[in-house]
C-alpha cells in the first residue's frame, strides 16, 4: 500500500495537471499579485481526486491525534471535502452559512450540535486565516468548541501564526513549499518558478485584518513576525539565555553567519576559529572528526570565543533515548556540556531527548537547536514530523534556543532562532553527497533563515578569512533588506 508521504506527492501532481495549482501571475483577494493560484473549488469534478484529498486528511487528522464531535466545511470548496470525511468517520457535520437566512430561522450554523461540543474545521486553503477566523466566531456563538482547524494546503503567509494566537491550532495537509519541492522534483515547474514563488511567500505575510506584515507599508496595526522584527527587539522576546546571547552577538558584529568547521586536525579549527571568528557570530564544529582531539583544544577553541566574541555549537545531532543522550552530552573524552554553549538535537526519540539533556546542566547557560528539516536531498522530514517536532520544541523554551529547518513559514516565534545550513555563493550541490545549497540571499529572504551555515564554500576557499567577510556582508545585506521592506516605508 502507498505511504501517506506518496499518496501526498500524488495527489499534489493531480491538482497541478487539472490546474486547481496553477503559477503565473494572479490577483489575489487581498488585492496583491501572486505568482501561484490555489483554487481547490474545481475538484468536484474529478471525484477520485476529491476522494484521496478526503482520504489523506483524515489519515492526516488521525496521525495528528484529532478527536472532535463534529466537523465544520467552510463554503464551498471545503465542504465536499468535509462531507466526504463525515461519511467515512460518521463523525456528523455541521455547516456555516455564508450569510445568515434573510427569512425564517436565522441560523447562521447548519445542522445538529449541542452547545460545547468540540468542532474541528475543515479548510481547502488558508492564506491569512481570515475566512477560518470568521467561521471560529460564529460556531463560538453557538457554543461549539474550537481548537483545531484542517487544512488542504497552507500558503504560508501567517495564517498558521494569526490562527493560534487565537488559540486555534491549524494542521495543514501541505504548504506551498512542499508543493514546489514535489512538483520540482517530478520535473512540473523549473527553479525559476520555485524561486519566484519563495521569495512571494516571504514577502508577503498577512495579518487577519488584511494589511501586510511584510514588504507592504507599514501600518499601525502591523504586528511584525519573526521575519520582519528586528534581531535587537528579538533578543527580548528570547526565553532560552543562550539565544538572546546569540541575537546580541549577530547585532553587535552586525553578522548571521555561522562557519561550519568541517576540519579533521586541532590546529586547523583553531586556524579558522582565529581566521573566521572575527566575521561570525557562531562556529559549529563536529568535534568528533578532529583526528588529534585533546581538552587543549577546546581550552584554544574557547579563547578563541572570547577574543572573537562568538558562541560555539558542536553539531553532534543527539538522537537517542534521554538518559543516553545525557551522558553522550556530557561525559566521554569530549566532554560537550562543559564547552559547547549550543547542540543540535533530533526530536524523533520525543521530548526524552530533551529532558535528557537538559537534566545534564545544572545551569541553563545551554540551549539546543532542534533539527526538524533537513538540506540533503530526500530527507524523511515530513509536514507531520515537521510539525510535531514544533509542538516539541514548545515544551521546551528555556532550553530550545533554535531550529534547524529549511523553510520559511516553520518557525514562527520572533524568540527562536531560524538556523539553516546549505549555502554556497555558487550553489553547486556536491553530487551523490547529497548537500542541496542555496544563495545566502535567497536563504534568508526566500527561506527565512536567521543564521546561514557556510561550510565549505568558506573553509576551502583559498582565503577563509576572506570568504567569511563575503559571505557575512551578503547575509547581513539579505537580513537587513528582509527586516527593512517593512520598517522604511
Ligand atoms: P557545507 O560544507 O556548507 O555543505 O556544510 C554544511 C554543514 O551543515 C555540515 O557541517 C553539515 O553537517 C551541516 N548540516 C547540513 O549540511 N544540513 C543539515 O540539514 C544539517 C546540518 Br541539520
Amino acid at each position: 500500500m502507498a505511504s501517506f508521504e506518496n499518496k501526498l506527492k500524488d495527489v499534489i501532481i493531480k491538482l497541478h495537471e487539472i490546474e486547481a495549482l496553477k503559477f503565473g501571475m494572479f490577483k489575489m483577494k487581498v488585492g496583491i499579485e501572486s505568482p501561484v493560484y490555489v483554487d481547490l473549488r474545481s475538484v468536484i469534478s474529478y471525484p477520485e481526486i476529491l476522494e484521496n484529498i478526503a482520504d489523506l486528511m483524515w489519515e492526516f487528522a488521525a496521525l495528528r491525534n484529532i478527536e472532535c464531535d463534529q466537523l465544520c466545511g467552510v463554503p464551498y470548496a471545503a465542504l465536499p471535502i468535509a462531507a466526504l470525511m463525515s461519511s467515512r468517520s460518521k463523525i456528523p457535520m455541521v455547516m456555516r452559512r455564508k450569510e445568515a437566512k434573510k427569512y425564517g430561522t436565522k441560523k447562521l450554523i447548519e445542522g445538529k450540535f449541542n452547545p460545547g461540543d468540540n468542532c474541528v474545521i475543515v479548510e481547502d486553503v488558508v492564506t491569512s486565516g481570515s475566512s477560518v477566523l470568521e467561521t471560529v466566531v460564529d460556531l463560538h456563538s453557538e457554543g461549539l468548541n474550537v481548537t483545531s482547524v484542517l487544512v488542504v494546503v497552507d500558503r504560508e503567509q501567517g495564517g498558521s501564526h494569526n490562527l493560534s494566537e487565537k488559540g486555534v491550532a491549524m494542521n495543514s495537509l501541505c504548504t506551498l513549499s512542499k508543493i514546489l519541492q514535489v512538483l520540482k522534483e517530478a520535473g512540473q515547474i523549473n527553479q525559476d518558478v520555485v524561486d519566484s514563488v519563495r521569495k512571494y511567500i516571504a514577502a508577503s505575510q498577512i495579518h487577519p485584518d488584511g494589511t501586510f506584515l511584510t514588504p507592504q507599508p507599514r501600518t499601525e496595526n502591523v504586528n511584525p513576525s519573526r521575519l520582519t522584527l528586528p534581531f535587537t527587539a528579538r533578543a527580548d522576546q528570547a526565553v532560552n539565555p543562550v539565544a538572546a546571547k546569540l541575537l546580541k552577538v549577530m547585532v553587535s558584529k552586525q553578522s548571521n553567519l555561522c562557519v561550519a568547521a568541517d576540519v579533521t586536525s586541532a590546529s586547523r579549527l583553531i586556524s579558522l576559529a582565529e581566521s573566521a571568528g572575527p566575521y561570525v557570530c557562531l562556529f559549529k564544529t563536529h568535534i568528533d572528526i578532529v583526528e588529534d582531539f585533546s581538552p587543549q583544544l577546546i581550552q584554544d577553541l574557547l579563547a578563541a570565543a572570547q577574543k572573537h566574541n562568538f558562541l560555539l555549537m558542536e553539531d553532534r545531532k543527539f538522537a537517542d533515548i534521554g538518559h543516553t543522550v545525557s551522558l553522550q552530552y556530557s561525559q566521554g573524552i569530549h566532554k560537550i556540556s562543559s564547552w559547547a554553549d549550543l547542540v543540535t538535537v533530533h526530536p524523533i526519540p520525543g521530548e526524552g531527548v530533551i529532558t535528557g539533556l537538559k537534566s545534564a546542566v545544572t545551569n541553563l547557560h545551554r540551549g539546543c537547536f532542534l533539527v526538524v528539516e533537513m538540506s540533503s536531498a530526500g530527507n524523511l522530514a515530513s509536514p507531520n514530523y515537521v510539525a510535531s517536532s514544533m509542538e516539541i520544541s514548545k515544551k521546551h523554551p528555556d532550553f530550545v534556543a533554535g531550529i534547524v529547518c529549511q523553510t520559511s513559514g516553520t518557525v514562527q516565534n520572533p524568540g527562536l532562532l531560524q538556523l539553516t545550513p546549505g549555502v554556497s555563493l555558487d550553489c553547486q550541490n556536491d553530487g551523490h553527497l547529497g548537500q542541496q545549497y542555496n544563495s545566502p540571499e535567497d536563504i534568508v529572504m526566500s527561506r527565512g533563515a536567521d543564521i546561514a551555515v557556510v561550510g565549505r564554500g568558506i573553509i576551502q576557499a583559498t582565503d577563509p578569512a576572506q570568504a567569511a567577510q563575503e559571505y557575512r556582508a551578503k547575509l547581513w545585506a539579505a537580513y537587513e533588506k528582509r527586516v527593512s521592506s517593512v520598517k522604511n516605508v
